[in-house]
């Protein structure tokens, strides 16, 4: 059988009550080597967590889950994985509820400009080597967003009036990622990249960047093999690995 025939996003799936996260469970679980592909589903949080540390809001109702991969991959091209995760969610969505959404670099699901899902990417690695990764990812489907998100957050029930069928979603969700996973274990980054950029929004536009302590502005020209925003300055290319985006 090729690479894409078998089946590994799911081969295992743990189910639980609350976690204090489903990315912390999945990383001891990677410690001890779990099978590659073992899926870690939590009905809530109790600390779910976002990038650099920020909390992840995650009650009853919403689908929050991270899966534990161990691709033969360069460290430093751990946002392909991530890309994948954002074009599976986009598009397990589309299918599933028929419902259109975008991505943000680097790891935002929008739905009408208000993120719907978020994406975290946790790697262990020693001397170049990757280890193995966690790809976790939050979707808000029936839950509520608290009334200090509501600007910026929304969830699946407000943009289609009515609950859905979350195990259903999870399912399609699990099936896609399985495909993306295989292009990335076929090594077919460029036809990642080429999905990724087919569904983001900020290309072409005028955005600010806060990275650490710098802010830039430009205008965004792609992203590169491995996931890097570009950026037009004023003083010339500029490329990121991380960082906040924010449209002008
Ligand atoms: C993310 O971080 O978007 C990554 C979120 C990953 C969550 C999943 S759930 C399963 C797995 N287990 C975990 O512990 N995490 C993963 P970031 O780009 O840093 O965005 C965080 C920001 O999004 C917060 O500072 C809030 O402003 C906002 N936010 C918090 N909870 C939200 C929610 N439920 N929906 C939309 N936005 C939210």
């Amino acid at each position: 059988m090729g690479v894409s025939e078998m089946k590994v996003i799911g081969r295992d799936i743990l189910r639980y009550g609350s976690v204090v996260s489903t990315n912390l469970v999945a990383k001891n679980m990677a410690q001890n080597r779990a099978v590659e592909g073992t899926v870690i589903l939590a009905e809530s949080q109790t600390k779910g967590r976002g990038r650099k540390n920020r909390a992840w809001h995650s009650p009853p109702g919403g689908l929050w889950f991270s899966m534990i991969l161990y691709p033969e991959l360069k460290p430093d091209c751990a946002m392909l994985a991530t890309m994948c995760a954002s074009v599976a969610v986009v598009e397990g969505i589309k299918r599933y509820v028929g419902v259109d959404t975008r991505i943000k670099w680097p790891n935002d699901v929008l739905s009408d400009g208000k993120k719907l899902a978020g994406i975290l990417t946790e790697t262990h690695a020693t001397t170049g080597k990757l280890h193995y990764m966690v790809v976790g990812i939050g979707v808000n489907v029936n839950n509520d967003i608290p009334g200090e998100l509501q600007d910026v957050a929304t969830s699946l029930k407000y943009e289609t009036d009515g609950e859905i069928d979350r195990e259903k979603l999870f399912e399609v969700f699990l099936e896609i990622m399985d495909g993306k996973y295989a292009l990335l274990r076929e090594g077919r980054y460029d036809d990642i990249q080429d999905q990724w950029t087919k569904h983001c929004c900020i290309i072409g536009r005028e955005i600010r960047v806060h990275e650490h302590d710098s802010v830039r502005t430009g205008l965004v020209k792609g992203i590169d093999e491995k996931g890097r925003l570009i950026l037009e300055t004023k003083d010339g290319l500029f490329t990121t690995v991380s960082g906040d985006v924010e449209i002008l």
